[in-house]
């Protein structure tokens, strides 16, 4: 993706371990890379339709100026996100943080903290088969909303489902949403859990009634295994209650493991229906 560079900004702040640097201050030097579509902007020639590399420094030095922290990573941290919400058009941001006089009493040039931040879609599937089902998705959709670092961008309709799994419990209300997250897989994961816990949601029976479950279907095109997650979901491909949502609102997405779109998984399901009956 094309690139804006800002190269050794300076500023003086407050930032450090130390309580002389949060007091005396000292020089940071910051090196900037946006990640933005400059194709538009290239053939109009307006400012608008890129980012203003002097309002991003001019923002940089204020959040350097007007926040103390401890740690380089922290302030890193902390410039990474106000841009990212800042600029809709900032799709990912490498940000290189020096302090060339860190009171480390050794004779080195500069010591630095380097990340690399940036928006990534992910795909929800919403549950619930208890009390008011449709207030329950409602209330994910809101919560997701409000969350720092996720924008909602699109919702499926919402579909009654008969239970998978474990058969004895009442029908199911799922959907699927589309967002778009700056926050790492397990964070939103564990974000996800806070949502399902302000549903009332309590764990009992595996597969078994709750107020509201959020999985995670896709995430990028990223394969996680891990004991606390697996992406894509290790059951998508065999559930229509996740399925036909998914296909409402992304037919096109592609399964990184199976190669195959989210339309094409769907029909296939539908032709498995077909000779199963
Ligand atoms: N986990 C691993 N991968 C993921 C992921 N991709 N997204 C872990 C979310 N969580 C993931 O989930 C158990 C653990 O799975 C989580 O703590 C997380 O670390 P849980 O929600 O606590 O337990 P669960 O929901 O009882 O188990 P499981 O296996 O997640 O069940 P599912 O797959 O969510 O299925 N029938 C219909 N018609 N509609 C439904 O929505 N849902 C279920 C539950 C069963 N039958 C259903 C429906
Ligand atoms: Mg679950």
């Amino acid at each position: 993706m094309d690139q804006i560079h800002i190269k050794n900004l300076e500023v003086y702040a407050y930032h450090g371990v130390f309580p002389e640097e949060n007091v005396l201050g000292q020089r940071f030097v910051i090196t900037a890379t946006l990640f933005v579509d400059t194709w538009e902007a290239g053939q109009t020639d307006e400012l608008s339709k890129s980012i203003h590399y002097g309002e991003v420094s001019k923002r940089m030095k204020h959040y350097m100026e007007t926040h103390t922290h401890k740690l380089l990573e922290r302030v890193a941290e902390g410039l990474a996100e106000d841009l990212l919400e800042t600029y809709p058009l900032l799709e990912k941001v490498c940000l290189e943080l020096k302090k060339p006089w860190a009171p480390v009493g050794l004779p080195l040039e500069t010591v630095s903290v380097e990340i690399e931040r940036g928006w990534h879609t992910a795909y929800i599937a919403l549950g619930s088969n208890l009390g008011d089902k449709e207030g329950y998705l409602q209330l994910a959709v809101q919560e997701l909303k409000n969350t720092k670092g996720c924008r909602v961008e699109q919702v499926s309709s919402f579909l009654r489902t008969a239970p998978y799994g474990y058969l004895e419990q009442d029908d199911f209300l799922n959907g699927c949403l589309r967002l778009r997250t700056w926050l790492p897989p397990l964070i939103l994961l564990d974000r996800l859990h806070e949502i399902e816990q302000k549903a009332n949601r309590v764990r009992e029976i595996h597969w078994g009634p709750r107020t509201l479950d959020l999985d995670i279907i896709f995430y990028d095109n990223e394969i996680i295994d891990l004991p606390q997650l697996t992406v894509p979901h290790r059951d998508m491909q065999r559930r229509d209650f996740v399925l036909y949502p998914l296909e409402e609102i992304a037919p096109w997405a592609r399964h990184p493991v199976f190669g195959k779109t989210v339309a094409e998984l769907a029909e296939e399901y539908r032709a498995a229906q077909k000779t199963e009956r």
